[in-house]
């Protein structure tokens, strides 16, 4: 057993907030209550902070919105010019400064409006890693799998999910980032023997990150995209529904299956692709309905380090160790020697289910 200290730590946190209520929070009130969670994360000397989807505003898919001027409050604009202009903007620069200030790097979700070099604007629903060495964003990811319908359900009273009618599908894919400033020592290209097998490199450069946002992480294709590069932390954001009238299931027993689902996917994502998690809630009762806690740090053998234990604001920190997922990579879930992708064609040219021709009588 190896027993000098590893030089791949990291004090990583999710900072869970609690309900956003949307006629009666200003965009102020929520950025105080963000920056709050960072200070208290600098207190624990973490390196990164991650916010849940939707971060500054109430979960505004569960609303039917018909005024465009109503919709827009719910998004911050971004081009082809400024792909990351909304940290400039009042709506989220306080945070991005004191980002800066106490040298923590965060990841949080924002509804974006994308402005194209043609002036055609397209929604997202979209996630960012702002890297507080670099003062910059170094990565974007917008939503692949958006849940929910574009028409609302008539039937009254329900909770509605509208994500497909105010977003457009995410159109960057899964790709994974290094992220610089974190680790000492981390391997750079210009130390690497080029003459050696890059396999050797591996596990050993700056720490390889993926985001998903919150419905993503049912998903396996998301994570195993990230898994095929070396990705060794996923962060992720999410607004799940704790209980929806229209569905079967008193209130308590929908939120327990809506947690125990969100556990299994996160925890098999991390196991099956060796890697650490953070997943982070947004929680309690807002106005048009309930969502789940349980914002979670995960290892890569797929255990909770740590969960949240309200539906508050709450900042849940862990130190975890990269090389740990160096176990799972290199055994179990060596892709290069145990993947069989000759037999996986099925997963990317088909979408819908086939099933087998019905057998005769
Ligand atoms: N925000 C979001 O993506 N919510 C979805 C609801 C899907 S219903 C199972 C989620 O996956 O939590």
């Amino acid at each position: 057993m190896n027993s000098t200290p590893s030089k791949r730590q990291l004090v990583v946190a999710a900072a869970q907030l609690g309900p956003i209520q949307s006629l009666t929070t200003p965009r102020s009130e929520v950025l105080d209550r963000m920056v709050r969670l960072l200070r208290e994360a600098a207190t624990k000397n973490v390196n990164l902070v991650v916010f849940p989807e939707l971060a500054f505003t109430t979960f505004f898919p569960s609303y039917i919105i018909d005024s465009e001027e109503e919709l827009s409050r719910f998004f911050e604009p971004t081009s082809s010019t400024d792909p990351y202009a909304m940290i400039t903007t009042p709506n989220i620069r306080p945070l991005i400064e004191e980002a800066n200030k106490l040298k923590i790097d965060i990841s949080f979700g924002f509804g974006e409006r994308w402005t194209d070099g043609d002036g055609v604007v397209t929604d997202y629903n979209t996630a960012v890693y702002y890297s507080a060495s670099k003062q910059e964003c170094i990565a974007k990811y917008r939503k692949i799998h958006l849940p929910g319908r574009y028409e609302p359900d008539t039937r009254p009273g329900v909770t509605q999910q509208l994500e497909k009618r105010y977003f457009k599908p995410g159109n960057f894919g899964f790709q994974a980032f290094r992220v610089p400033g974190l680790l000492h020592g981390a391997l750079k290209a210009d130390q690497n023997n080029s003459a050696s097998d890059p396999k050797d490199s591996n596990g050993r450069g700056d720490p390889i990150m993926g985001m998903l946002i919150c419905n993503d992480r049912r998903w396996a294709e998301g994570w195993r995209s990230y898994g095929l590069q070396g990705v060794e932390l996923v962060l992720e954001g999410y607004n799940t529904t704790a209980f929806a009238p229209q569905y079967d299931g008193a209130n308590e027993e929908q939120e327990q299956e809506a947690l125990f689902h969100h556990r299994l996917s996160c925890q098999a994502g991390s196991y099956q692709n060796a890697c650490f998690s953070i997943h982070a809630a947004k929680a309690g009762t807002e106005d048009h309905g309930s969502l789940i806690a349980g914002s979670s740090i995960i290892d890569p053998n797929g255990h909770i380090i740590i969960e949240s234990t309200t539906k508050e604001d709450e900042l849940i920190c862990a130190t975890i160790d990269l090389e740990k997922c160096k176990k799972g990579k290199d055994r179990v879930f060596d892709f290069e020697k145990h993947r069989r992708p000759e037999h996986y064609s099925r997963l990317v040219e088909q979408v819908g289910v086939q099933e087998p021709p019905l057998l005769s009588p």
